[in-house]
């Protein structure tokens, strides 16, 4: 089946769900809230339901563990083979990571997510850019559903979960009344929505808030303030005791220096090899920049990986925004 730019119905995606054949749900590497949230959610409305789903995901950051999967995530596949596989929150086929070869190989590919750079790559899409996270896409498949199953507090507490992640608490401009809506709707059920919250934003690592301090150090601005970027050799990040996924918060607080329109952080995850990441305010589309080398995301936060030398990295993604500046 080639590519199709376009979605089936919500029904469609929802009688294949829930018609009994075995199911695998993963979402895209360094799984964050809303991945987690999402492949946990659907998979345990279809346990709830009867049927038979599994969700395997990388390991996974541990403030997640405050995300109520009730056991359900396995890291391995070992011996199984669903009849169909479910990518959640993932931009492409790549992005699935180690369990990319499963999800070609199975019969019925399904393609569940909200990236604006999403590439249609499942058998049967359904895309929608306009939706804060994927746990609210899953929301709408799942929610009218939810009173009647017996694991309710446990998808609710996932899908709220996700969407409290990829709207950064509700603050992002992606928060809508259908967000809000689905929110009141999820919070009548039994789950810690205030440890939530507090987890996922309030919470970090000794070693976190010393890469933090790091990156704040080295941080620059140019453009008289509009573009703010830091950037984190290997040794810096081993020196400060943490790894890749202790850095994700960095970004954001670049991003929240007065007059920043566009922030670039830029770090080596290994040797020669840079993983940037850019969060920007309307006037700048950071998912074109990222594009152009080959990563993806929305137009306010993106990310590409970039082989090359710091320096040399950092100059071409900030003449690419600059472009968008003038
Ligand atoms: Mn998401």
């Amino acid at each position: 089946m080639g590519l199709k730019m376009s979605n089936v119905a919500l029904k469609e995606i929802k009688e294949i769900i829930f018609s009994g054949r075995s199911i695998a749900v993963s979402a895209h590497t360094s799984p964050d809230g809303d991945a987690i949230g999402a492949a946990c959610a659907l998979a345990m409305a279809v346990n709830g339901r009867g049927g038979y789903a599994k969700v395997f995901l990388e390991k996974y950051a541990d403030v997640f563990n405050v995300i109520p999967v009730n056991g359900i995530v396995e890291n391995e596949m070992g011996e199984f083979k669903p009849e169909i596989y479910i990518a959640v929150d993932c931009g492409d086929m790549e992005r699935l990571g180690g369990f990319k070869e499963a999800f070609a190989g199975s019969k019925i590919r399904i393609n569940i997510d909200h990236h604006k750079s999403n590439t249609y790559f499942g058998d049967l899409n359904y895309v929608d850019t306009e939706a804060s996270s994927t746990c609210e896409i899953i929301y709408k498949i799942v929610g009218d559903m939810l009173s009647s199953l017996n694991n309710a507090d446990y998808i609710a507490g996932c899908i709220y979960s996700g969407i409290v992640f990829d709207t950064g608490g509700f603050r992002h401009t992606s928060t809508s009344s259908i967000t809000l809506a689905a929110a009141s709707e999820l919070i009548k059920y039994k789950f810690d929505f205030s440890k939530i919250y507090n987890t996922i934003f309030n919470t970090r690592k000794f070693e976190e808030a010393k890469a933090l301090g790091r990156a704040i150090l080295n941080m620059e601005k140019l453009a008289g303030g509009e573009i703010v970027y830091s950037s984190m050799s290997q040794e810096e990040i081993k020196s400060c005791g943490t790894e890749s996924d202790g850095l994700s918060e960095i970004i954001n607080y670049l991003k929240g220096i007065s007059g920043c329109k566009a922030a670039v952080f830029v770090y080596e995850k290994s040797t020669g090899v840079f993983k940037v990441s850019m969060r920007s305010e309307d006037d700048v589309d950071v998912s074109a920049v990222a594009q152009s080398f080959g990563g993806g995301g929305h137009a306010k936060a993106a990310g590409c990986t970039v082989e090359g030398s710091k320096k040399e990295i950092l100059d071409k993604i900030i003449v690419e925004i600059s472009k968008q500046l003038t």
